[in-house]
């Protein structure tokens, strides 16, 4: 049987599909024990609403919506790059910034002397001053819409499912009329750049269809068909920006009719077809326009000629398996003929134990597909929705908040083992270091480069006048950790020297020049605001722990690059650096320099915790102290919030050590802010909940922020026994782990560099052993919970914990 088959278990049933011939077969019950757990969503039911039950297909550029109408499907599309606003946007642009020669500088030394009177100013206070109109700033656009219009018998139709297999990518409906089996599949490959459907049936001659293409009111439409393509072109009205796309359809036997803007094709026995779609965007301030996009358009279909369907589906598989298959989770989860809404509607209540795991594990795992599907190289990193999108006003434009939600969107890259999901991200920030140096110069007259709350495709570093958001300086700062951790995780002397620190000191050098001393002689921030919450004031938690991370992991940089000049300037300023980490009145962590914070307050934002995560300044193990302010906050804010507060709360608790509380907050997560189709709701749908799920559940089993690897360092009693692997701890090393009524069973480590590993391990420290592959038993040094040992790079060292015996 090829790989590109699909095998699903439907009541010891296997269905498998090998071309466009379907069968049907009883299996063994022996064989069928030995298929993994399916890892699929599935629907028994076409979508009726976008957001909540479509099914997400993409290739980090492209992103489709599998809806799987019996008459009417309509694969809705978008690409990252197509956005209205923009410097050559008709409502204006100036990236959020007064002219320079402002006297903006002036304005923000007036709030900082009156907050130095004062202590604090309301956010509408400061943002009479400080915050700014905008316009032009544009938001994600819908590309266009394949719609596929067939003549079913709908009261004819049978066994309806709509599913997504997460092991390969792929989306299927498929159907039964009278006799006849339907199927349709549907791709997005990143290697050969576009969507893919194919249409077939179990009898001949049975396709029967009208093929066309929509797209939205906004903007000029050029639409051209003919027997073989249907090509749709234009511009936005707002900002001229080119977009153009081609699909491209084989039909085998039947024939053709050419209508008004759509083909029928008539008693064909197979349909598929490819969209590629294109903009002239291009990733350069300050004009963002580069080639033409029918060219690019025409070249990309170009590269698809000659290819078959079996071609672009085998292509497509290789390159997607090959990353998703790196991590494997087992919690003995059941495989379940439940569809994916009954699973999430019966979770904690009428499921067995065993499909709430497996409803933990999909939930996981499609965390890590989700991030392929919407990060890839050669595009924008993944924004609010992912790559996926609807409409032409998206909720906050589905651009990149940078005060928790597109860093959120990234804590699964490196743990979960997916590298290849961050150039976007990295060429993205790059992009923004031009445009963010006029931040720094026009509103704080500094060097170095700086963001503030949020950003969009066109390089907008500067201001809102929402009071409520407007003002993170720490923006750029809070970016640059990702880079020093991508570092720590792989220990790249090349991504380090030249590409994390010149981003991570032009953000130090604006904080250089910007830190205010106190008369304690303290070097704070100010203005500072605590995320969407309080009063601005100098020096909140939040503000001071970021620049704290930023110039702590610049300095310790500088060192690896030999940039003895610049480690000495930062060590310097540090010295005097308030951490931002004081206990307050009721031992809670303080959100603010003054002791402010409201006991009962709910707040979604917990920003004070930065330093717990992602920052790594606090910790039960190394500042128990702080530790227990940090629980006596997390416990007065609740288990509650908006889908990506949740997510951060898992790993907040899982840092803090406790399974059980980041296991409830999971639990809370998946039955009061996920949507049918699994995708995190805000409300409204924002993917950033996803991804911070999947990277809390990797926090939960292990950590590697403290200069070790913690295995299970919260393991929840609800998954007693289980196994990972293909987890990465920082240092390039690869991580199995499996564990047995709650104990560590064994371990494997797998180090990409040779190195002192240090492991901690409350399990392991008297009765495990370690033996690499030939079986030698290796020398571990005993350190406080845990051991250290010498591991060459590439070689496997097992760990076995128990005195059970060796085989
Ligand atoms: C931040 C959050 C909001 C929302 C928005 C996109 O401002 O506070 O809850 O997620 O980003």
């Amino acid at each position: 049987m090829q790989t590109s088959s699909w095998q699903h278990k439907i009541s010891g049933l296997i269905i498998s599909y090998v071309s466009c011939v379907l069968l049907i077969y009883v299996t063994s019950s022996a064989w069928a024990d030995t298929l993994p757990m399916p890892l699929a969503l599935s629907f028994t039911q076409p979508a009726l609403d976008w957001e909540s039950e479509s099914l997400p297909i993409g290739n980090g550029a492209l992103g489709a919506n599998v809806m799987g109408g019996i008459n009417e499907d309509i694969l809705q599309f978008a690409e990252k790059t197509l956005w209205t606003g923009g410097p050559q946007s008709k409502q204006g642009y100036d990236f959020g910034l007064p002219p320079a020669g402002s006297d903006y500088p002036q304005k923000l030394k007036s709030i900082q002397n009156q907050l130095s009177e004062q202590n604090q100013l309301t956010p509408e206070e400061v943002a009479k001053v400080l915050g700014r109109d905008y316009q032009g700033y544009g938001s994600y656009q819908s590309f266009a819409s394949v719609k596929m219009n067939f003549f079913h018998n709908e009261k004819a139709i049978r066994n309806y499912q709509r599913s997504l297999q997460l092991n390969s990518a792929v989306a299927r409906v498929t159907f039964t009329e009278n006799d006849v089996v339907y199927k349709r599949e549907y791709f997005v490959s990143y290697p050969d750049q576009a969507i893919v459907t194919r249409i077939c049936a179990s009898q001949k001659g049975k396709i029967h269809l009208n093929l066309s293409m929509v797209t939205a009111p906004n903007r000029s439409v050029n639409y051209s068909q003919s027997d073989q393509q249907i090509t749709l072109q234009g511009v936005l009205n707002d900002n001229g920006l080119q977009y153009a796309s081609i699909l491209s359809f084989h039909h085998k036997n039947g024939k053709t009719i050419q209508h008004k803007n759509s083909v029928e094709i008539i008693g064909a026995d197979e349909l598929w077809y490819t969209v590629v779609a294109t903009t002239n965007y291009r990733q350069q301030y300050p004009n963002y326009r580069g080639t033409d996009a029918l060219s690019k358009a025409q070249q990309s279909q170009e590269k698809l000629l000659g290819l078959t369907y079996e071609n672009l589906l085998t292509n497509h598989e290789n390159d997607y398996r090959e990353l998703f298959s790196r991590v494997t989770l087992d919690l003995k989860q059941q495989a379940t003929t439940l569809s994916t809404p009954a699973l999430l509607a019966g979770y904690q209540s009428s499921n067995t134990a065993e499909q709430d795991r497996a409803l933990e594990v999909l939930y996981f795992q499609y965390g890590r597909y989700l991030l392929i599907s919407s990060s890839r190289a050669g595009s924008l990193p993944a924004n609010l929705q992912g790559v996926w999108n609807q409409y032409e006003h998206a909720p906050w434009s589905a651009d990149y908040h940078v005060n928790i939600n597109l860093q959120m969107n990234y804590w699964l890259a490196d743990v979960t083992n997916l590298p290849e999901t961050l150039p976007p991200l990295f060429d993205f920030i790059d992009s923004l270091v031009e445009p963010g140096a006029q931040t720094a110069l026009r509103l704080f007259d500094a060097p170095g480069w700086t963001l503030l709350l949020n950003t969009n495709i066109w390089g907008f570093t500067g201001l809102i006048a929402w009071p409520t958001a407007f003002w993170q300086p720490e923006g750029a700062a809070w970016m640059a950790q990702h880079y020093f951790e991508h570092y720590r995780f792989t220990l790249d002397q090349d991504f380090l020297t030249q590409r994390a620190y010149p981003v991570m000191l032009g953000a130090s050098e604006f904080w250089l020049s910007t830190l205010q001393k106190d008369q304690q002689g303290n070097w704070l921030i100010s203005p500072s605001y605590s995320p969407e919450h309080g009063n601005f004031t100098a020096g909140a938690a939040m503000s001071q722990q970021i620049i704290y991370d930023l110039l702590t992991n610049t300095s310790e940089a500088a060192g690896i690059v030999g940039d003895a000049e610049n480690q000495k300037r930062i060590s310097k300023v540090l010295a005097n650096l308030a951490p931002g980490l004081l206990i307050g009145s009721w031992g809670q962590l303080q959100e603010w320099r003054q002791d402010l914070d409201d006991k009962s307050s709910e707040h979604r934002h917990v920003s004070q915790l930065y330093a717990l995560h992602p920052g790594n300044q606090l910790s039960p193990l190394t500042t128990p102290e702080l530790a227990q302010a940090a629980l006596t906050t997390l416990n007065s804010r609740g288990d509650g919030g908006t889908g990506w507060s949740k997510a951060w709360k898992i790993n907040f608790w899982a840092r803090l050590l406790d399974g059980d509380r980041a296991h409830k907050v999971l639990s809370e997560q998946l039955l009061h802010s996920t949507l049918k189709n699994l995708w995190d709701n805000h409300p409204p749908y924002q993917i950033d909940g996803n991804f911070g799920a999947t990277a809390g559940i990797a926090e939960m089993l292990l950590q590697s922020h403290l200069g070790e690897i913690h295995l299970l360092p919260a393991l929840p009693s609800a998954w007693p026994n289980g196994q990972i692997s293909g987890l990465k701890a920082r240092g390039g090393i690869t991580v199995e782990l499996a564990w047995l009524n709650g104990k560590l069973q064994h371990a494997m480590f797998n180090s990409q560099h040779s190195q002192i590993i240090n492991i901690r391990c409350t399990d392991c420290t008297d009765v495990s052993q370690l033996r690499d592959k030939q079986g030698n038993l290796i020398t571990m040094q005993k350190r406080p919970d845990g051991f250290n040992f010498i591991a060459k790079s590439g070689v496997n060292y097992r760990l076995l914990v128990s005195s059970e015996p060796l085989n």
